[in-house]
C-alpha cells in the first residue's frame, strides 16, 4: 500500500474512536516518551479522550516536557480504550506484561507506528518504516495528516524524540527530511539549547559514578574492532543506580577510535543480562542481536539473555568477532 494511503487509513481509523490508549516500549527512552507525548497531545486537541501509559517510570531528564506528567503506569488503566496506538515498539512482547495482557484480553484495534527494522507488524494497521531516524518522524507526519497544527509542547516532545534517537543528529539515520522536520519544530518554538541542557547537561552524581565503574571494565579486542563495558547488579545496588542511569553508556566504548562494534552488558536480574549493540561500520547489529532473540536497527540493537555475566560476555563477543571477520 502507498504510504499516503496507509496514513489516510490510519487517520480514518483514529476518527472512529473516542477513547485512545497511546503507549510504547518498556524502559522508556527519548523517542518513546517524545512520540507518546506528542501524539497524545495531538489526539487531545481533536477532542479525544486519551490515556498515555508506559510500563516504567519516566526518567527524570524528560520530566521537563509539558504534559509528560500525564504519562502514567499501567495501573492507571481502569476503563477500556477501543484503540491502542503503539509508538517506537518492535513487538507486543516489549510493551510490558500489564499492557500485553490488556491487549490480549480486551482486543482493542491496534495501530503500530515504528521505525525498527525488526518490527513484527503486530498491529491491525502498521506504519512501519525502518529508514526513518525515529518514531518521532512518523508521529510528526501522522499529526499533520490528522490536521493538527504542532504547538510548542508537541514540538518539544518531537524534538526530544528525534534528537535523542539520532545522537543529536550525528548518526547516519539523519536524513534531509529529519533536519527539515527539526527546522519546522524550531519554527514552532523549540529552543535546542534549552532541551540539550535538560537532557545531556543534567547528569546526576549517581550517573557519573556509574560511568566511572562502567569505564573501569572497558575491554578491547586485540584488533581494536570490538570494545565493551559491563555493569552488574552489585554495582547498581551499591550506587542506588536505576535504569535511566545506564542510558547512553554504550556510547563510551563506541567512541573509541578504530572500534567497529561496541557492546554494553548489564545484569538486570540474578540470572539475566541485557546487551546493547552499536555498530560504527558495516556490521549489521540487528542481525547479531537477532541471533540471540533480540533486534533493533542495523547500527543499534539489543537483546536479553539468561545466564551470568561470566558466561554471556564470551558467548556474545565470540559471535561478534566471527561477524567482524566477514567484513
Ligand atoms: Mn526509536
Amino acid at each position: 500500500m502507498k504510504r499516503s494511503n496507509l496514513v489516510n487509513e490510519i487517520v480514518d481509523e483514529i476518527k472512529k474512536h473516542d477513547y485512545i490508549l497511546v503507549t510504547s516500549h518498556v524502559i522508556p527512552d527519548g523517542d518513546n516518551i517524545g512520540s507518546t507525548l506528542a501524539l497524545g497531545l495531538a489526539l487531545k486537541t481533536l477532542g479525544k479522550k486519551v490515556i498515555m501509559i508506559n510500563n516504567d517510570l519516566m526518567p527524570k531528564q524528560y520530566r521537563f516536557l509539558k504534559g509528560s506528567e500525564e504519562i502514567q503506569l499501567p495501573s492507571a488503566l481502569k476503563t477500556v480504550p477501543s484503540l491502542c496506538i503503539a509508538v517506537d515498539l518492535t513487538g507486543l512482547d516489549r510493551v510490558g506484561d500489564a499492557l500485553h495482557n490488556f491487549v490480549h484480553k480486551e482486543k482493542p484495534v491496534v495501530i503500530n507506528v515504528d521505525h525498527h527494522v525488526s518490527n513484527s507488524y503486530f498491529g491491525h494497521l502498521n506504519l512501519v518504516d525502518g529508514t526513518v531516524s525515529a518514531a518521532g518522524e512518523l508521529v510528526y507526519d501522522l499529526i499533520l495528516a490528522l490536521g493538527v497544527s504542532i504547538e510548542v509542547n508537541m514540538a518539544e516532545a518531537l524534538y526530544v524524540a528525534i534528537s535523542t534517537d539520532t545522537g543529536s543528529f550525528q548518526y547516519e539515520s539523519t536524513k534531509p527530511k529529519t533536519l527539515e522536520i527539526a527546522a519546522k519544530l524550531l519554527e514552532a518554538g523549540v529552543k535546542p539549547g534549552k532541551i540539550n541542557q535538560y537532557i545531556y547537561d543534567s547528569k546526576s552524581l549517581v550517573a557519573l559514578r556509574l560511568l566511572e565503574k562502567a569505564l573501569s571494565t572497558l575491554t578491547v579486542s586485540e584488533d581494536g574492532k570490538l570494545a565493551y563495558i559491563w555493569v552488574d547488579l552489585r554495582t547498581m545496588n551499591k550506587l542506588s543506580a536505576e535504569n535511566e542511569h545506564c542510558e547512553g553508556l554504550v556510547n563510551y566504548p563506541r567512541i573509541l577510535q578504530g572500534v567497529e562494534i561496541a557492546l554494553f552488558f548489564r545484569q538486570i536480574a540474578k540470572n539475566r543480562v541485557k546487551v546493547a549493540f552499536r555498530s560504527k561500520g558495516e556490521v549489521d547489529v540487528n542481525h547479531i542481536a537477532g541471533i540471540f532473540g533480540g533486534g533493533g536497527h542495523t547500527k543499534a540493537a539489543g537483546c536479553s539473555l539468561d545466564g551470568d555475566m561470566s558466561n554471556i560476555i564470551p558467548k556474545v563477543t565470540s559471535v561478534v568477532v566471527e561477524e567482524l571477520k566477514k567484513i
